[in-house]
């Protein structure tokens, strides 16, 4: 749904509620498909329509279990934002993913690779604007 405001009196509007609603907006996640809108934006999705494309698998590469993820920034939109893979052992902490672990499939498209072999690990994706 569409953000809308029909009647915001003058004293709510303050630098930090400004703030606190451009960041509740960036994080709203309308269709409940795990990818916020900001996400939605940089990957040039629809923000109204559940993505199910964008989820962690495990494959074998190179002989060795291996966990992915692939995506497709948006190239208009690449240049306001930005997009992140993080790996995490702990759903603690999430330290960039190297970048020789993500992979430019040259069609605009991106893996991000992580062998998983005897311990469990995590990949997500973080999105960012500009400033
Ligand atoms: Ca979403």
């Amino acid at each position: 749904m569409p953000f809308q405001v029909t009647y915001l009196p003058r004293h709510l509007l303050t630098p930090s509620s400004l703030t606190l609603a451009i960041s509740s907006m960036r994080s709203a996640d309308e269709d409940g498909d795990g990818i916020p809108s900001i996400g939605e934006y940089l990957l040039g999705l629809n923000p109204l329509s559940m993505d199910d494309t964008h989820h962690a698998q495990a494959q074998t590469i190179n002989g060795l279990p291996t966990l992915t993820l692939s995506y497709t920034p948006d190239t208009s939109a690449k240049k306001l934002g930005s997009i992140e893979v993080n790996a995490s052992t702990d759903l603690e902490t999430w330290p960039p993913l190297p970048p020789h672990q993500i992979i430019d499939l040259g069609d605009g498209s991106y893996r991000a690779q992580l062998a998983i072999e005897n311990d469990l690990k995590f990949l997500r994706i973080e999105f960012s604007l500009s400033p």
